[in-house]
């Protein structure tokens, strides 16, 4: 698929659009983790006017405090972390190698999907180092999947205003070609509903395909709606549930390649994420377990789904709800 063909994707019927996406997961199944997000810290040089997270007083948490949060959220069942924080100058390699060290120790199953390729480039520049030598120390430390943050939207353009001081398109692509020839696996994101168009979309999608061509690193794909509120676009509105919904199935066909398609609760909304299960998601994320990110934009979602929600949301959907490790592999299906 070309970019073309992608951008006229999203002209098109979205009933029709829905159906042909809906018809790419082939089995019924909708995916779900018991995962825990933990946010080690808010304080950020890179400002983006997107984003709300580092308005807030600033914040550390110590490598105890991470740890002690993460060994509690597995006692709970988590088998998956995600954690991201932001760009903070006082933070050293050395931070993350304990984190995911010591975790490693005492729950060596746990599957540690940390750092955005944002937050690669920013601490591996600031330790000077390369990033296959940065992403090497860490995955030695134990570090396991990339989560899909930081990307926005990859089109320069567009970034100069929305991220202008993170990683360039160039730079986050970049960081996940080396972290997949490195074996480790990740994920993609894409901020959508603030001041890009359907090309720049397109664009974005493409450049996800043609790495994932490459590579065959990327897992899942998160669509992630924009919440303006306490961002420098706070004049702008949360995009419709027509846009959301055509977003996930555009890129349910353009990222075939693609094991999931991520609707994520927390961004997109409840009732939205269980519609979109119609229109090619064909995963919800997890339980999450408190989330900073999105909240501190507005996102009006609990701050945590237990497992008995998520099924009833995927069963209200008519999908059969499946339990998966990090890697996508299902674990239970709940017939
Ligand atoms: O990187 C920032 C975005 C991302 C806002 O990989 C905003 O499994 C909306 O990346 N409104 C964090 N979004 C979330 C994320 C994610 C979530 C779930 C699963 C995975 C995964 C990844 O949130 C940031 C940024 O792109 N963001 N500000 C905002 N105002």
């Amino acid at each position: 698929m070309n970019v073309k063909e992608i951008e006229d994707l999203f002209y098109q019927n979205l009933n029709e659009l829905g159906t042909m996406a809906n018809e790419l997961n082939k089995n019924n199944y909708v995916t779900f983790s018991i995962n825990k997000h933990i946010n080690y810290t808010n304080v950020c040089v890179s400002r983006c006017p997107i984003c709300a997270y580092h308005r807030a007083e600033g914040y550390l948490l110590s490598p105890e405090q991470v740890i002690e949060s993460a060994l509690k959220a597995i006692e709970l069942g988590a088998n998956e972390l995600h954690i991201v924080g932001s760009h903070n100058p006082e933070i050293g390699i050395e931070y993350f190698e304990e984190i995911f060290r010591k975790i490693k120790e005492r729950a060596k199953n746990v599957v540690i999907k940390a750092l955005t390729a944002a937050e690669i480039e920013f601490y591996s520049k600031r330790e000077g180092m390369s990033v296959r030598e940065f992403l090497d120390r860490l995955k030695s430390a134990g570090l396991d999947i990339l989560p899909g943050g930081g990307a926005e939207i990859l089109v320069e353009r567009i970034r100069k205003r929305i991220a202008p001081s993170k990683v360039t398109s160039h730079g986050w692509l970049r960081v996940m070609k080396i972290a997949h020839e490195l074996g480790i696996k990740s994920n993609a994101t894409m901020l959508f509903g603030h001041i890009e168009s359907y090309r720049d979309r397109a664009i974005h999608l493409y450049r996800l395909r043609r790495l994932q061509e490459k590579t065959n690193g990327f897992l899942a794909f998160i669509p992630l709606r924009f919440h303006p509120e306490n961002t420098e676009f706070s004049n702008l509105k949360k995009t419709s549930l027509r846009d959301i919904l055509k977003t996930i199935a555009v890129s349910r066909i353009a990222l075939s390649n693609f094991k999931g398609i991520k609707a994520y609760w927390v961004m997109l909304g409840i009732k939205e994420t269980e519609i979109a299960l119609n229109y090619g998601a064909n995963d919800v994320d997890g339980t999450v377990m408190g989330e900073k990110i999105a909240h501190s934009a507005g996102a009006e979602t609990p701050l945590e789904m237990g497992k008995g929600r998520i099924l009833e949301m995927i069963r209200r959907a008519g999908k059969v709800p499946a339990r998966r490790d990090a890697f996508f592999n299902i674990l239970e299906v709940y017939k």
